[in-house]
């Protein structure tokens, strides 16, 4: 009921400073050359982990554990190591100890720590904390969605400007990590669909941005300051927090391949497609319709 995820929330945005605490410090002592930041893996040269991710969500791990044993956790490291995913309904804690671990390799500021729960496999809690920004997005289903606590998302109100059409939106997306030709052919030529002026005074959308991690570039959705995000092969734990805060803040989140349905939202499918808050949701499922009319099929 509405009093635990209340309860749920302030936990795990008192969990997501610690954590972002942690991020923070491993930051501030490599570049002042009085730490170091090994990479812990190497599997993929173009999906990295370090020690502080496996750090942070031992971290996470053990205090949800003592808090709410009776949870479960799904988390990015956990399942690196090999345990394999479990989910049901039962309040399922879901964790990546830092989204945009690349970022956080190359010292650049885009990095956050991503803890949701989902309880009927619905999504129900999610906090996005950017530790190198000061920036903590929070929400929880059916109580809005806030910035640091206090600023209600998005950030236009009383609302969003109209969505107009695709060719008046910034679209985030990234390369990911699945750099194998067919994956990176058509993800480059979607980019290129974007971005490139139509003929016969067609129009292109304003343009494309890529923050390195799928729960911030879901959190300026939220925000109301970028119109679309589309990832293909992205994980649970990189969205189901953020998922929280776009809906809660008047967004659509679509998972899944051309399908227009907005609800309910599978976490694992590995496709999402989010549209910003907006006075209506035909004008949101129309900025859907028009990507799904330009997205290609990616397996
Ligand atoms: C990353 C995502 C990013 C995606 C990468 C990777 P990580 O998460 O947030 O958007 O493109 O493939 O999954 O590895 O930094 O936690």
């Amino acid at each position: 009921d509405t009093h635990d995820l209340q309860e749920f929330l302030l936990f795990a945005i008192a969990l997501a400073k610690e954590a972002g605490k942690m991020i923070k410090d491993a930051t501030e002592t490599r570049m002042s050359g009085t730490g170091n930041q090994f990479l812990a893996k190497y599997d993929n040269p173009t999906d990295l982990v370090t020690e502080t991710d496996q750090a942070v969500e031992k971290f996470i791990k053990n205090r949800l554990s003592v808090t709410y044993p009776t949870h479960r956790f799904i988390g990015e490291e956990t399942m690196a190591e090999g345990v394999e995913t479990v989910f049901t309904d039962e309040p399922t804690w879901i964790v990546d100890p830092i989204d945009g671990t690349t970022n956080f390799v190359h010292g650049h500021p885009f990095v956050a720590v991503s803890i949701g729960l989902t309880i009927g496999k619905e999504p129900v809690v999610g906090v996005v904390y950017c530790p190198l920004m000061n920036e903590l997005y929070s929400a929880a289903k059916g109580q809005g969605a806030f910035l640091n606590e206090s600023i209600r998302l998005p950030l236009f109100q009383p609302t969003p400007p109209p969505l107009g059409d695709l060719s008046q939106c910034i679209v985030s997306t990234e390369a990911g990590s699945d750099r194998s030709p067919e994956v990176i052919d058509k993800k480059m030529e979607m980019i290129h669909t974007i971005l490139r002026q139509k003929q016969n005074n067609g129009k292109q959308a304003h343009s494309i941005r890529c923050t390195g991690s799928a729960a911030i570039n879901l959190c300026t959705v939220a925000k109301g300051v970028v119109d679309v995000y589309w990832e293909v092969g992205c994980w649970e734990w990189d969205v189901a927090a953020a998922i929280v805060i776009v809906r809660e803040a008047g967004g659509i989140v679509v998972t899944g391949s051309h399908q227009p349905d907005p609800s309910p939202v599978n976490i694992f499918s590995r496709k999402y497609l989010a549209i910003r808050g907006a006075q209506d949701e035909k004008s949101q499922l129309d900025i859907a319709q028009q990507m799904w009319d330009i997205i290609p099929e990616i397996n």
